[in-house]
């Protein structure tokens, strides 16, 4: 196990409104995944049918009790709540259970937060939680002032002095957030500079995108230790929610020669908080200037066919379309009776974890990254042997064979190769 096995368990009760959504069984599925990957012990679960959320306190009044019951009775004092609650919803139902109320978006930035490493990520994470913050702010002073007024009559003085405190805490978060924009900023400056250093090396971008948990490391991982220019630049990849959370971005070279860039980033997950999306925006840039898209997709879970539309919905959200597409339904070995590994177009179906199935998506991720490419044949006088070394650095070399007038090969070329050695071709 990765994780730290002595954060203590705090047990739980889950809620969600089923508001008629079809989706509804799939999240509150994914609300159980993302509570315990946050080390939290679901003891039960409360649903209520509403089309819409109660304004004041989310569920409405008789579940409200319901709610109260049952937390006495499995002695919980913590509710975790499958949509995003405004601060008055959070601060009503604590108020009537007794129970710290945590919703949907804290609970992923808290995930988000416990496993981000790198400097970015870090600063990224910090900016979603206190933005989530900003709104909040208010009813945690707002519950102060009523101590103080309950206390002493409340003069205007003390009110004074709190909505002062009020604001002075707002402009601390908001320099907070300033800072670390600018800090960012600065990190992402470096990374457009790698990035530009590597568009002008003209070689093709690949981008694994999808569900988190799907497989994206694993596949990164397979293709580094057989084709990376150092194999042993390997990500981090586990059975856990967002393993990754920041871009990776390895050189291939495939054995004829040819090499593209493969990314590896951020997973997705259904209602990712807007405010991440927005902080991670720069870490999915990768993806948004891909050549090629990889969505890798966990096959061996029931719920594949939602976790696809919720990539294809977050895509969209950050502005990835018109990029060309191979999918990869991936964990094939773990689905009974699946043939694998198996292409249809540009679908396929394999195993990352299995050699056979990372050659087929190579050659599958070929096609589409050297379609600018011509196969041709030259025949190459053996006088000009300086061109045989140029061609063996920098193009695919299909075939070779010597004849009286010279090298006969059978070459895959680009455009501007196919112009250079036009004179050659048969
Ligand atoms: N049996 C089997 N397990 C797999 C396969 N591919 C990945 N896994 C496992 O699935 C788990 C998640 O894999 P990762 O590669 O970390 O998933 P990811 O898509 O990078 O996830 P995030 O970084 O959280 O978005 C790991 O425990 C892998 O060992 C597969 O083809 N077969
Ligand atoms: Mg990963």
């Amino acid at each position: 196990m990765y994780e730290n096995e002595l954060v203590p368990i705090t047990k739980v009760l889950l809620v969600g409104l089923d508001k008629n959504d079809p989706q509804f069984g799939y999240q509150m599925t994914e609300l159980t995944n993302l509570a315990t990957a946050n080390h939290l012990e679901i003891v039960a679960m409360i649903t209520q049918k509403l089309n819409r959320p109660n304004s004041a306190t989310y569920f409405g009044k008789g579940k409200v009790e319901e709610l109260k019951e049952a937390l006495e009775y499995h002695g919980v004092e913590m509710v975790v709540a499958n949509d995003e609650l405004s601060p008055s919803q959070i601060r009503n139902l604590e108020q009537q259970t007794g129970a710290k109320v945590m919703d949907r978006t804290a609970l992923i930035l808290d995930i988000f937060a416990s496993r981000a490493k790198t400097r970015l990520a870090k600063a990224q994470v910090a900016i979603a939680q206190l933005q989530y913050q900003l709104p909040r702010l208010r009813t945690s002073m707002n519950i102060r002032l009523d101590q103080q007024t309950g206390g002493g009559g409340g003069s205007f003085t003390s009110r004074g002095a709190g909505e002062t405190k009020l604001e002075m805490n707002r402009r601390h978060i908001e320099h907070q957030i300033s800072l670390l924009r600018q800090e960012i900023e600065e990190i992402e400056a470096d990374d457009q500079t790698r990035r530009a250093r590597r568009d002008k090396q003209n070689i093709k971008n690949v981008a694994l995108v999808g569900y988190t948990n799907a497989g994206k490391s694993t596949i990164m991982n397979g293709l580094v230790r057989r084709f990376g220019e150092n194999k042993e630049k390997t990500v981090f990849q586990a059975d856990m929610l967002f393993a990754t959370l920041e871009t990776s971005v390895r050189k291939l070279n495939l054995p004829d020669n040819q090499s593209f860039l493969l990314s590896d980033t951020v997973g997705f997950v259904s209602n990712l908080p807007h405010g991440l999306v927005a902080a991670f925006r720069a870490t999915l840039a990768e993806a948004a200037q891909a050549d090629l898209l990889v969505q890798v997709v966990d096959y061996a879970d029931d719920h594949y066919r939602e976790m696809m539309a919720t990539t294809a919905q977050t895509l969209k959200e950050i502005g990835v379309t018109d990029i060309p597409m191979i999918t990869v339904f991936n964990k094939a070995d773990l689905r009974p009776e699946t043939i694998y590994p198996d292409r249809d177009g540009d679908t396929v179906t394999l195993a990352a974890v299995e050699d056979t199935s990372l050659d087929l998506l190579v050659e599958t991720i070929r096609r589409h990254i050297l379609s600018d490419f011509a196969t041709v044949e030259l025949l190459v006088p053996f006088s000009e042997g300086a061109l045989i070394s140029e061609l063996n650095d920098s193009a695919i070399i299909n075939a070779t064979d010597y004849t009286e007038e010279g090298t006969l090969l059978s070459v895959t070329l680009t455009a501007p190769q196919l112009a250079r050695f036009e004179k050659y071709i048969q």
